[in-house]
């Protein structure tokens, strides 16, 4: 699994907390049904953005990456998010750009324009067919997302750049095509075909990547590989404040480390941003925040109470809802129902089965939730 990591120009706030737990979510649960997972993420250590920031705040762009990394990892293991096994910058990982950019170059897929390099995407024949998007609007998004469709000598207008050849007063290393810096899509095609073959299992991130950054991956990677770059991409819905997608441009930013500075407990921002399905689009609000505390407090209840016995029955409800595309709703239920029964139930169980069934249903819930409690 290779899931599209954070670009470091600012702290991570609750749309990314989201869509790493999310994937959080599929890791544990292929840790725990014992299959051998191999989990890639990236850092964009390098990028427009970051570039940008770091000229506005009059600070060096390296030690602005490096900070907020920082942070993220902190933020990360609050949550409760296991480490992927490889997490990984674009810088370290230049020369493998540039052995991507070779390969590409070798099956005529590239070309010059001025200094900089571009990824032909007509060499790759499926590129039209896995968008349902018209050109028109294909060609609004890239440019929104940093493409630049209206550059004079491109071949198409949705040819992405691959290779930025060095401007003045940008970082650059060098490269037999000249020093400059990679361009953001060939970043992660090539650190995921290091790693996975392909085709990989998924390649993940935000809805707001599927176009272009995962279309441009996948015909890379298909050009690169000879074959499909990954069997499903996924992605998840849209966190939003206020009615609009949280996002650092619109500046209505939750950020995760603030909130724990607040005192929020980690554990809140973890059960109430997994309390929606993950695909969905869903909207951030202190009433989520507060209707979370008071399941956490429901379910830490139950944990202490002296009554109730088995745990079997709910424990394979909560995988049932967790292998239907990750039901987190429904498994959410399914322990708030268990919870109101137990703490309300007046058998009292025998002492050691009580104790072993929470244990078992203590372990399970932190393995494959991460929700302690
Ligand atoms: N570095 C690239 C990916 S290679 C990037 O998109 N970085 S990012 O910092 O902008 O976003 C990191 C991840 O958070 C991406 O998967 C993105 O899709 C996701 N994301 C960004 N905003 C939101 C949001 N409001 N809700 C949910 N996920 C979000
Ligand atoms: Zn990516």
């Amino acid at each position: 699994m290779y899931v599209c990591g954070i670009t470091p120009y600012d702290a991570t706030h609750l749309g990314h907390a989201a869509t790493y737990l999310s994937f959080d979510l599929i890791h544990r649960y292929s840790l725990a049904t014992d299959k051998s997972v191999s989990y890639i993420q990236n850092i964009t250590d390098v990028d427009d953005p970051l570039l940008e920031r770091a000229t506005r705040d009059h600070v060096s762009w390296a030690n602005l990456a490096e900070s907020q990394i920082a942070l993220f990892r902190d933020d990360m293991t609050a949550l409760r998010v296991l480490p992927p096994q490889h997490y990984l910058g674009a810088v370290e990982t230049i020369p493998w750009v540039i052995e991507a950019i070779a390969s590409l170059e070798k099956r005529g897929a590239i070309y010059r324009v001025e200094d900089d390099l571009y990824f032909d995407i007509s060499s790759d024949g499926s590129f039209k067919s896995n968008s349902t998007l018209s050109v028109e609007e294909q060609k609004l998004i890239f440019a929104e997302r940093g493409g630049d469709p209206d550059r004079s000598g491109k071949r198409n207008p949705l040819d992405c750049l691959i290779w930025r050849a060095h401007r003045e007063g940008e970082p650059s290393w060098p490269s037999p095509y000249g020093p400059g810096r990679p361009g953001w899509h060939i970043e992660c095609t090539a650190i995921a075909l290091k790693y996975l073959t392909a085709p990989i299992s998924i390649q993940g991130g935000g809805s707001d990547l599927h176009f272009p950054h995962h279309s441009m991956c996948a015909a890379q990677g298909r050009v690169l590989a000879g074959a499909d770059f990954a069997r499903r991409f996924v992605h998840t819905g849209m966190i939003g404040l206020n009615g609009e997608k949280m996002s650092k441009s619109r500046g209505n930013l939750k950020f995760v480390s603030v909130m724990r500075d607040e005192g929020i407990d980690p554990m809140l921002l973890r059960i109430a941003l997994l309390s929606g399905h993950y695909r969905a689009d869903r909207e951030w609000s202190d009433r989520l925040l507060s209707e979370s505390e008071l399941r956490l407090n429901l379910w830490r209840e139950a944990f202490s109470s002296p009554y109730g016995g088995h745990v079997e029955g709910l424990i394979m409800n909560i995988s049932a809802a967790i292998s239907d595309d990750l039901n987190t709703p429904k498994a959410f239920a399914l322990i708030d129902e268990w919870a109101k029964n137990r703490i309300h139930s007046l058998v009292h169980a025998e002492s050691s089965d009580s104790v072993n069934a929470i244990g078992q249903l203590s372990r399970y819930l932190d393995g494959v939730l991460g929700i302690a409690l």
